[in-house]
């Protein structure tokens, strides 16, 4: 595997999932592979799980790793192409990415959907200029269409919880202040398609998520119909896509509560982190056994650990 930015990247989706098991298992088991082996990890915005997770995947393949928060640390960085710089950017990611590309061995990326323009987000502008212009690898820690790094930390949850073959798995939009990404949400449609689950995605009208990541998946408005007899649950938040960045509802009727929970097949609670408490979900959800948000967080230690041993090994 050369780049990690969507499940479309990964060699084979079973044996990446059976792999990061594996290390579940045996966390140290390739501890030389990384020796004097460096990874930066590279922050346009806030982090805490996956600052973390993927600098302990590394420690424990046995990498150093090193961390630029671009906004506070370094240089404003300039991504248009073209442009006097004479405002407030000194540098250009032009010059900046091939230079951190020649001190590290893999770069990883964070890099939001600005809202701007829907069309820059959607293209990956971003992303797209470290694929090009780094010369190593280039793993994907949530850029303004996916975040896979968490898509695949959640398949490999619900394959350890689950209890049937073909578990229903619930993707619930929720209410939030704020305008969120859609990636989150993009790259976990996507991720499960590639399954056999029963996925089943509901939202208000108006959250129509971008048909490319879709594909011919049908919404369930009626959040209720889509609960009955769901063995996962995962809730999010996301601004609209059709009307680009905008929240269209604040509707609290759509907060994961227990009388919620309790339309389900006893489903687990799942997701990414972090959580508004009583606007996503309710504490008598979160704080219950029916909750697996911290199993899902630790997790993405070993999916980041399997992509950068799959990079590796490349
Ligand atoms: C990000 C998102 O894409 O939705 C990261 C999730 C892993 N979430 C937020 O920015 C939440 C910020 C907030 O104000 O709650």
């Amino acid at each position: 595997m050369q780049h990690f930015t969507s499940v479309y990247d990964l060699p084979n989706l079973t044996e990446a999932i059976n792999t990061a098991r594996e290390i579940k298992n045996n966390p140290y088991g390739y501890q030389y592979l990384g020796k004097n082996k460096t990874i930066v990890l590279i922050f346009f915005d806030s982090s805490l799980r996956t600052r973390l997770s993927t600098q302990k995947a590394a420690m424990n393949l046995g990498m150093n790793t090193m961390v630029l928060n671009v906004n506070q640390d370094g240089w404003r960085l300039e991504s248009e192409m073209g442009v006097v710089m004479d405002g407030d950017k000194p540098e250009h990611l032009r010059e900046a990415i091939p230079v951190i590309g020649r001190y590290c061995d893999i770069i990883g990326v964070r890099a939001f959907a600005r809202f701007e323009s829907k069309e820059d987000d959607y293209t990956e502008k971003i992303l797209n200029q470290f694929i090009q212009f780094a010369g190593v690898p280039i793993i994907s820690m949530e850029a303004a269409t996916r975040h896979p790094l968490q898509s695949f930390a959640d398949h490999m949850t619900i394959e350890e919880f689950k209890t049937r073959a073909r578990p229903k798995v619930v993707l619930s939009w929720a209410p939030h202040p704020r305008a969120l990404p859609q990636a989150v949400v993009n790259s976990f449609v996507e991720w499960m398609r590639q399954t056999d689950y029963d996925l089943v995605v509901t939202h208000p009208k108006g959250y129509e998520l971008d048909p490319r990541f879709m594909g011919n998946l049908e919404v369930q408005y009626d959040q209720d119909k889509a609960f009955d007899g769901a063995d996962f649950i995962y809730a999010k938040n996301w601004s609209s896509y059709t009307q680009y960045g905008e929240i269209l509802s604040k509707d609290m009727n759509w907060t994961v509560t227990a009388q919620k929970m309790a339309l389900t097949n006893n489903a687990k609670f799942m997701h990414c982190l972090p959580v508004r408490r009583n606007m996503i979900v309710t504490d008598e959800v979160l704080d219950s056994p029916s909750s697996i948000v911290i199993d899902e967080a630790e997790n993405r230690v070993y999916s980041a650990q399997a992509v950068l041993k799959m990079i590796l090994e490349a």
